[in-house]
């Protein structure tokens, strides 16, 4: 499972034990590039990506007897000469993040807008799930050039913070299926599922990290069915929805640990709020320094009215 977030981390350390060649004449340690500098080479070769391809709209229009309805993605030549480039599809969509460096552990210090573009072939009839929330999905993920680096064999639950950040946001635009299926053989179908690609910059996806059959600053395609989902997934179980553990609202829930100078202190294990249930640290678990009623709403006490509620505040009591 390589859209792990986790592996962008290879990157750094990588550049750690390169450092330590310092001695080795022949050995030149290559700064990572700058966010700013790539994502307009990026920016250039979607373009020219959604430009000269199209997909399969037609098979998704008039589905064929037996139709698979998955995505395939081809050159606008021969006898697809004239179909529709990507580019000018209605249903394809843009979305601008805003990228931090410190996001890849860069030393540059910048925040660069970043475009992504999406598009929903078939849309599934059941809800939409957050960024924050478990989803189970089927997907293929290739570079621009068609190669193909990842795939999974079956539906697989990803809980979506731990994956690319434009691959998460791309998921959540899509509305998800309504039942799974068994098949004699064992394999599972999910009826009515979401069907979607997606063409990410590197900075919404591995940037300059080490990943098998992704060369570094590479932009990536996936095409993804969107299954189910968890609503209001609480992935560290302390009684607060992943979501609302996004503090900053950006979207990104690895930003947001408001113990972190504690965890520092005590060489505790880094957790952002989203993993961690004791998101202060002060030895009383999140989920008794809440109250949440037989409805399921959920109240923040301040016990010391500072306006910093009791789960956040090391010094309520
Ligand atoms: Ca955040
Ligand atoms: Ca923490
Ligand atoms: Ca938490
Ligand atoms: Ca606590």
């Amino acid at each position: 499972m390589q859209v792990l977030r986790v592996l962008i981390s290879l990157g750094v350390i990588t550049l750690l034990f390169s450092c330590g060649n310092d001695d080795n004449a022949d050995f030149e340690v290559i700064p990572p590039r700058r966010l700013s500098e790539v994502v307009t080479e990026d920016a250039a070769a979607l373009q020219e990506y959604l430009q000269t391809h199209f997909y399969n709209y037609e098979d998704f229009e008039n589905p064929p007897a037996g139709f698979d309805f998955r995505i395939v993605l081809d050159t606008i030549a021969g006898d697809n000469a004239g179909k529709t480039p990507l580019i000018n599809r209605p249903e394809l969509q843009t979305l601008t993040i805003p990228v931090s460096s410190e996001s890849f552990n860069l030393d540059s210090d910048e925040t660069v807008d970043h475009t992504m573009y999406y598009l929903v072939a078939r849309d599934g009839v059941g809800d939409i799930p957050t960024i924050a929330d478990s989803t189970l999905v089927r997907y293929e993920g290739t570079l621009l050039n068609g190669a193909l680096f990842d795939a999974t064999a079956s539906h697989t639950w990803q809980y979506l913070p731990f994956f690319l950040r434009g691959y998460g946001r791309a998921i959540s635009s899509i509305r998800t299926g309504d039942g799974i299926v068994t098949n004699p053989d064992g394999t599972t179908e999910i009826t009515n599922a979401g069907i979607g690609a997606m063409f990410l910059p590197s900075g919404l996806a591995y940037f300059n990290a080490s990943v098998p059959g992704v060369p570094q600053y590479s932009p990536l395609i996936f095409t993804v069915e969107v299954g189910l989902y968890v609503e209001d997934t609480d992935y560290d179980n302390d009684g607060i929805p992943s979501l609302l553990e996004d503090l900053d609202g950006d979207g990104d829930l690895t930003n947001d640990n408001t113990d972190r100078e504690q965890e520092r202190a005590t060489g505790s294990l880094a957790l952002a709020n989203h993993v961690d249930p004791d998101d202060d640290q002060d030895g009383t678990p999140t989920r008794d320094e809440i109250i949440i009623d037989d409805q399921g709403n959920i109240t923040f006490p301040d016990g010391d009215g500072d306006g910093i509620p009791d789960y956040l505040d090391r010094d309520n009591s």
